[in-house]
């Protein structure tokens, strides 16, 4: 059986692009392989968090992960920081991977580029190598994400060869498995930069946004210069995000959205889809809420899930120090 495996981090509230591009396609691999969900909260420590609200938020998340249907008798749910062999191994794989590869990590020169000196941090820097670690302890072969992580399930991967060619066969080699629609959501105000919640609000809709908030930020959403609704990520890249997002939710062919679209302008199909997610959000988050209130069952679904992966994990840790000669 198969291992999937993957997270988000606690880093702001949850949106939309984290829900079409990661979350929502979760729930379909239980049953068919050994699931693993995470919340990678010591990631999240990589930009400066307020710590009430990085607490309030890594419960947020455990309850948004349940919302969508992750179901903790058939998935391993875990909180990073409850399991210490992520730091561990990490601090091993630190001494199997180069500054140069590290520097070439797109999210780090972004990031730090528009953080600044202050916070060029060596956690940020190292972001990577605990992502490395987190997938290689469960052996993970697939991890579903969205495109932006490409790069750095690619590095886990080159660790993971370069350990088992010197050390023999530890590691699985993971792949990334990113969806063919969402996977890449868009800003709100600008389609060339990716919705993230650590932006400005206006950019992206949260799942725990209002219906009137929903609606106003779809109406400011930029548009392309025609009025006509037509999916082409060059020429028309806005109109092409709101149609990956309509598609996200409704489930339906961009073909068919088109066509229903055709002769119809901006107005028509902003207002229709904001109908749209505000129907689907609202659904959500009534659930999302139920589940949130009670902590006390979060607690024992945390507790319980990071003791379950901690066994996974402490075996695997205790192979890879072995190889290498540590007690
Ligand atoms: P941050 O802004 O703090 O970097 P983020 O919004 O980029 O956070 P992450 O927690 O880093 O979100 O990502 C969680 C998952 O959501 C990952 O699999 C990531 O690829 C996916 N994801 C994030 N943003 C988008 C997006 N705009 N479109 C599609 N998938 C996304
Ligand atoms: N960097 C990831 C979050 C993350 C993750 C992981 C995802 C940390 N460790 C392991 C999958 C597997 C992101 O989504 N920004």
């Amino acid at each position: 059986m198969k291992t999937v495996f993957s997270g988000l981090k606690p880093s702001g509230d949850m949106t939309i692009g984290n829900y079409l591009g990661a979350m929502k396609y979760w729930p379909a691999h239980q049953g068919i392989a050994r699931t693993i969900f995470f919340v990678p909260n010591a990631h999240a420590i990589t930009v400066r968090q307020d710590p009430a609200e990085l607490r309030k938020r890594t419960y947020d998340l455990i309850a948004w992960l349940l919302t969508v249907g992750l179901d903790p008798k058939q998935s391993i749910i875990l909180v990073q920081s409850k399991v210490s062999a992520h730091a561990e191994l990490c601090w091993i794989l630190d001494n199997y991977v180069t500054m140069g590869e590290l520097g070439r990590m797109t999210e780090y020169k972004d990031k730090s580029q528009k953080l600044g000196p202050t916070g060029q941090l060596v956690g940020l820097f190292n972001y990577p190598v605990l992502m490395a670690a987190d997938i290689l302890l469960y052996s993970a072969d697939e991890v579903p994400v969205g495109e932006d992580q490409r790069q750095h399930l690619e590095l886990a991967r080159t660790i993971a060869e370069r350990f088992n060619r010197l050390y023999g066969e530890t590691f699985t080699l993971p792949k990334a498995t990113v969806p063919k629609f969402g996977a890449r959501i868009m800003s709100l105000d600008n389609p060339s930069k990716k919705m993230s919640k650590s932006d400005h609000p206006d950019s992206f809709i949260m799942l725990a946004e209002t219906a009137d908030s929903i609606r106003k930020k779809f109406k400011r959403a930029v548009t392309d210069s025609d009025n006509t609704i037509v999916y082409d990520k060059t020429a028309k890249p806005a109109v092409s995000n709101l149609l990956d997002i309509y598609a996200g939710f409704s489930e339906e062919e961009i073909s068919d959205i088109e066509k229903r679209y055709k002769g119809k302008g901006y107005g028509d199909f902003k207002s229709e889809l904001a109908e749209l997610v505000v129907e689907k959000l609202t659904s959500l988050q009534s659930e999302f809420n139920t589940i949130r209130a009670d902590e006390a069952k979060l607690d024992a679904v945390i507790n319980d899930g990071s003791a379950k992966a901690a066994k996974i994990a402490n075996e695997k840790l205790d192979e890879a120090k072995d190889k290498i000669g540590l007690l």
